[in-house]
């Protein structure tokens, strides 16, 4: 099945059908005002070729750190000889306080070439924290996970769900991306202690009950097209192309209780190091799940009342 694909969708009833729900959607007509050329591999190359980025494999183990330029020299335009692109660039903007090869600068530089999709929220977050009417726009802060990614046709990201119960949005700008989705009642299906199946070559003695189930959605991405990912779906993404996107991550306040959930059951989860860093201020570094659980619920309860 393919993902329902809308336009004009306004923000409350993208939260309602989707982020409450929990329904995946492709919004077709928000990049129609941005500055695709921007986001082509040669005007990447030529701005930010000589930044260090990070290089992982199809799953998130970082490969190594190496100029930009020399990803897109070896993973773009690949002859049929040279065959399929196994290297993928993810390149995060700051994630928790240490100096890393973050994406900060560059984003910085591309901030008005694109804006916040208009269906999105920037307010009313739980991750990253917003305060009453406070609005964090996509292009000005830092989101969990925001991170341009540059990956050659034949790269792909396997078989994952995102961290602490967020969302993803994912923006195509340039080259296509297949994907499987699978919902998180397949939870029991596609993971066995702690590791996702691989869904295109699946070990049936480790996943045995993967074979009684097939995937919700199968679908391709196109540019101007964004998708959500939402809360605790599995997705399986392979470039069909070589491919630019940019990508993000979100808690709403209306999940609230799915994240505290999460946090409670998952009190060692080693994310929460990068959840703290987006509350960071109202929390203290060393605060444990407990307290970070009652200060969500202390704020969004403090909020409601003077809503
Ligand atoms: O585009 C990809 O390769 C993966 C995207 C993803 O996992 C995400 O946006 O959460
Ligand atoms: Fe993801």
């Amino acid at each position: 099945m393919k993902v329902p694909r809308v336009k004009s969708i306004t923000e409350e009833k993208f939260i309602e059908e989707h982020i409450v729900s929990n329904k995946p959607v492709i919004v077709t007509d928000a990049m129609e005002n941005w500055d695709l050329e921007k986001f082509k591999p040669e005007y990447i190359k030529k701005e930010f070729g000589h930044h260090k980025v990070q290089v992982y494999n199809d799953l998130f183990d970082l490969q190594t750190i190496q100029p930009l330029e020399k990803y897109i020299d070896a993973n773009f335009f690949r002859s049929e000889k040279e065959g399929l692109s196994k290297q993928y660039m993810r390149w995060y903007t700051k994630l928790k306080e240490v100096d890393f090869y973050w994406s900060d600068k560059a984003f910085d530089s591309l901030k008005n070439f694109w804006s916040q999709p208009y269906f999105v929220p920037s307010t009313s977050l739980a991750v990253p924290s917003t305060k009453g009417s406070d609005s964090k726009s996509i292009t000005e802060y830092n989101y969990p996970y925001k991170g341009l990614f540059i990956s050659g046709k034949g790269s792909r990201t396997r078989l994952h769900k995102d961290p602490f119960m967020s969302n993803a949005v994912l923006c195509q700008f340039y080259g296509q991306k297949h994907f499987y989705l699978y919902g998180p009642d397949k939870q029991k299906n596609v993971m066995n202690n702690g590791d996702f199946v691989d869904v295109k070559n699946p070990d049936l003695n480790k996943f045995p009950s993967f074979s009684d189930i097939t995937h919700d959605y199968e679908d391709v991405l196109s540019p101007g097209e964004i998708i959500l990912f939402p809360s605790g779906w599995f997705h399986d993404v392979t470039c069909v192309s070589d491919s630019i996107s940019i990508t993000w991550n979100f808690v709403h306040a209306k999940q609230l209780e799915t994240l505290c959930n999460h946090i409670k059951n998952n009190p060692e989860d080693d994310q929460l190091e990068i959840l703290k860093y987006f509350i960071k201020g109202e929390v203290s570094d060393t605060a444990s799940a407990e307290e970070i659980i009652s200060y969500f619920r202390k704020k969004f309860a403090a909020s409601e009342m003077t809503a």
